[in-house]
């Protein structure tokens, strides 16, 4: 789910990770490609423009944080914004002492209202410890009941039969009555579906409501609905008292626009997931995930935060400065590798950065923690000259020396002594620009 719009994002945010600073004009071209990418994912346009606005406006206003691109920044200001738009103060449904306690579920024909009643009923036995009980009211099409009947069955779920009344309001109240008989914790409506929104049933559905004595009205809504979602969700909010939305069929393909949609056109907390057809795939909605899944930005935001407490400003553009200058040493090489370790080793940013998921196996099997550990190892083994003067290692009653006090074998830090240098000699080819290529061909070898 989701992965359309995470592509597009990531890819538009790599795009400004080199930018020296954030101004409007390059604040606007990554605000337009994820507009883009937003359209693309079905987000209705209303939402969207408010979204970006609300990005750019956050964007601008703030300041550079030492020794974090800018292009992470801004990844993190698009993710609490998309976090704000998919959150809600009430994060959970309301369980009320009242006895039974009435959910009625609406939505589209074939939302996935059925499966989601007995979904909620088995959630309610399991988490609540609550009797629950289950009736359709869909008068128009007896197989609805039928459905129900039969799934709620399967599951032992108690159902209640409604086929001697004649009208809906008629089977909502017969229901209601019953499960008050038999002193149920929990009573919840299946309502009736149509393919588009039609007046008739909306006020059948009012009827419902108002004189059946509901409690709470869940909106349930396909997550694979396009552009349409907004309209929908604000069909059915306009005419009926919604306390919550259940977003079905995550697990298929959705392009991801239906919940940006509907939650930010109803402001209404989307309570649960639908992840299968299976009677146990209904999970509670977590914003938090939902939001670093749409930008793959992996968990980028305690990255920044650890980048934040071990990287300063300073030390960097020294850095920076001795790399291009040729004068790069193995005291420069082991802050470094110390500054790899306070944030948790070289897999561990790795896994945190954006786009990890997609890695190859094979390009991270390439990578030896072990080899950093005995490599800082080796320098902490040098004379202060010898870490100041890299060429003067290569003498062999060095090697012997620094191989005898660290524990690393001479042939292995003979390899180290070539890498090192190297890997100098690269980087001291390496103008800024030269380097922000490099890296854009090597993410494209990568994919
Ligand atoms: N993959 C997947 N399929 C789902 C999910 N929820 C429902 N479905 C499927 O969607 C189809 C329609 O589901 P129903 O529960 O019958 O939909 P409905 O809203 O009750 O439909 P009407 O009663 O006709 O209005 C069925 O084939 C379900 O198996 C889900 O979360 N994931
Ligand atoms: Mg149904």
């Amino acid at each position: 789910m989701f992965k359309l719009l995470a592509k597009k994002i990531s890819n538009s945010l790599r795009n400004i990770a080199g930018m020296g600073a954030i101004n409007e004009s390059n604040i606007s071209k990554a605000a337009e490609d994820i507009r883009r990418a937003l359209i693309d994912a079905d987000v209705s346009l209303s939402v969207i423009d408010s979204f970006i606005n609300r990005v750019k406006q956050q964007a601008i206003g703030t300041d550079k944080i030492r020794g974090i691109t800018h292009g992470h920044q801004f990844t993190q200001i698009v993710h609490d914004e998309l976090i704000k738009t998919l959150s809600h103060p009430q994060k959970h449904l309301k369980i009320l002492q009242k006895k039974p306690m009435v959910i009625a579920l609406a939505g589209l024909q074939g939302a996935g209202k059925t499966t989601t009643c007995i979904k909620l009923a088995l959630w309610l036995k399991s988490n609540h410890n609550l009797t629950v009980k289950v009736a359709s009211v869909d008068c128009h099409r007896p197989a609805a009941i039928d459905q129900l009947e039969h799934t709620a069955q399967k599951e032992n779920i108690d159902f209640i039969d409604t086929r001697s009344f004649h009208d809906a309001l008629n089977m909502a109240q017969g229901a209601l009555k019953a499960a008050r008989h038999a002193h149920a914790d929990v009573l919840i409506i299946d309502m009736a579906g149509r393919h588009q929104i039609d007046q008739k049933l909306m006020s059948e559905a009012k009827g419902i409501v108002t004189q059946g004595n509901v409690d709470q009205v869940l909106f349930v809504i396909d997550s694979m609905l396009g552009q349409s979602a907004a309209d929908i969700a604000k069909a059915f909010h306009d005419a009926l008292p919604l306390s919550g939305i259940i977003l079905t069929k995550m697990d298929a393909d959705a392009k991801g626009g239906a919940a940006l949609s509907a939650s930010h056109i109803t402001q209404l907390p989307i309570l649960f997931v639908g992840t299968g057809e299976k009677t146990q795939d209904l999970a509670a909605f977590d914003p938090e995930r939902i939001a670093s899944r749409i930008l793959d930005m992996g968990d980028i935001v305690s990255l920044v935060e650890q980048a934040k407490k071990h990287i300063s400003e300073k030390d960097a553009k020294k850095t920076a400065q001795k790399i291009q200058s040729g004068q790069f040493d193995f005291n420069d090489f082991l802050s470094q590798l110390q500054q790899i370790n306070n944030m948790g080793g070289i897999m561990s940013i790795l896994e945190r950065l954006p786009g990890a998921a997609s890695l190859p196996q094979k390009a991270l099997d390439m990578i030896d923690e072990k080899e950093f550990k005995r490599t800082e190892a080796a320098i902490l083994s040098m004379t202060p000259h010898e870490r100041a003067f890299p060429e003067h290692m290569k003498h062999p009653s060095r090697i012997q020396r620094v191989s005898q006090g660290s524990g690393v074998q001479e042939t292995e830090l003979k390899k180290i002594l070539k890498k090192f240098e190297k890997m100098r000699k690269t980087m001291k080819n390496f103008s800024p620009s030269k380097m922000q290529k490099m890296m854009s061909q090597f993410q494209n070898q990568m994919k």
